[in-house]
């Protein structure tokens, strides 16, 4: 049967495309566009790849159907950002037994046996958290407000998803260096602008003094600045209102320049390129790394934000 199977690669590749099944999050967040975009630029036909796009609409019940779905077209590849961190053992099971191998991007799976996936190309979410409350603490100095109480409240991305557990786990860590730092509570707003508007009205109602604001992305943080300012209050350098956000989305750079955002922490999207250099890789039958991090930094209103948005793509 090994003549057989010679065969059934040649079929499989006979048009000489690579296949790739990709399951999506969703279409959430300006981070989350940025995002695939990057892939369905990289995964095209003159690329030498046939990319099948599965949008989940934030759910993970949409993505198991996905991914089985690809199992049973015999893609070559599966390519999976999974919603949320657990309940995908069965699953890259079932893609494991077909011999597809699965690589994971941008959010993690925690699963029982790390060999159901190969491996994991994102964000170190947790160093985004601590970088967001290292700036906290050098702008408070700065301004000599490192003895003073400050408020904090936290607008959370979607509940169990790695981008919301890393920034919650890495602020937490320099959070609790400070014990004059007050965080009064925190909220998902599941990385939408419109639930963050509503989470945000209903802080402001409840804490009369709210000295900083940390949104888990930049939609959150738009949404927080428009219920801060119906509410009468100002954010930003300026502002009453520190707003620290994640992400840095071309949105948040106009958002920044118009003086009401303080920082952002860079989350990289352009995972499209690094995914495809790994599927080269393993197409060369090499080995590859089973955790590799996207490069990325912070900005802030002391730098020079109309040369950094020159060379940006996103
Ligand atoms: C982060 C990504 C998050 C973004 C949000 O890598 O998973 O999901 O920060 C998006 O904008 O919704
Ligand atoms: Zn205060």
């Amino acid at each position: 049967n090994e003549v057989l199977k010679q065969e059934e690669e040649e079929t499989e590749n006979s048009e000489g495309y690579i296949t790739v099944g990709f399951s999506q999050v969703g279409s959430e967040s300006d981070w989350r566009a940025a995002n695939t975009q990057s892939f369905l630029d990289t995964f095209t036909a003159e690329n030498g790849y046939y990319l099948l796009y599965e949008d989940a609409q934030n759910k993970q019940e949409n993505q198991l159907k996905a991914v089985r779905s690809f199992i049973l077209q015999e893609v070559d590849y599966i390519l999976l950002d999974p919603v949320v961190e657990t309940g995908w053992d069965s699953v890259l099971q079932e893609a494991k037994d077909a011999g597809i191998p699965v690589i994971v991007s941008d959010r993690k799976v925690v699963v029982s046996d790390e060999s159901l996936y190969t491996c994991w190309v994102g964000s170190n979410f947790e160093e985004e958290g601590r970088k967001a409350g290292e700036w906290l603490a050098n702008y408070l100095e700065t301004r000599g407000r490192s003895r003073e109480t400050i408020n904090l409240v936290t607008l959370q991305g979607t509940l169990d998803s790695s981008a919301q557990l890393g920034r919650t786990e890495g602020f937490s860590e320099v959070l609790a260096l400070h014990k004059n730092w007050n965080m009064l509570e925190y909220q998902s707003a599941d990385f939408t602008q419109t639930k963050a508007q509503e989470v945000m009205e209903r802080f402001l109602a409840k804490y009369p003094d709210i000295d900083v604001v940390i949104c888990e992305n930049d939609n959150m943080a738009f949404g927080a600045i428009d219920a801060i300012h119906e509410a009468g209050k100002t954010c930003g350098p300026d502002g009453d209102i520190i707003i620290i956000s994640f992400d840095a989305v071309r949105a948040a750079f106009e958002a920044m320049q118009e003086g009401k955002i303080n920082m952002m922490v860079e989350c990289n999207p352009l995972q499209g390129p690094v995914v495809a250099d790994i599927i080269q890789q393993l197409e060369r039958g090499e080995d590859v790394a089973k955790v590799r991090y996207m490069d990325e930094k912070y900005f802030d209103t002391s730098m020079d934000l109309d040369f950094i948005i020159e060379t940006r793509t996103y």
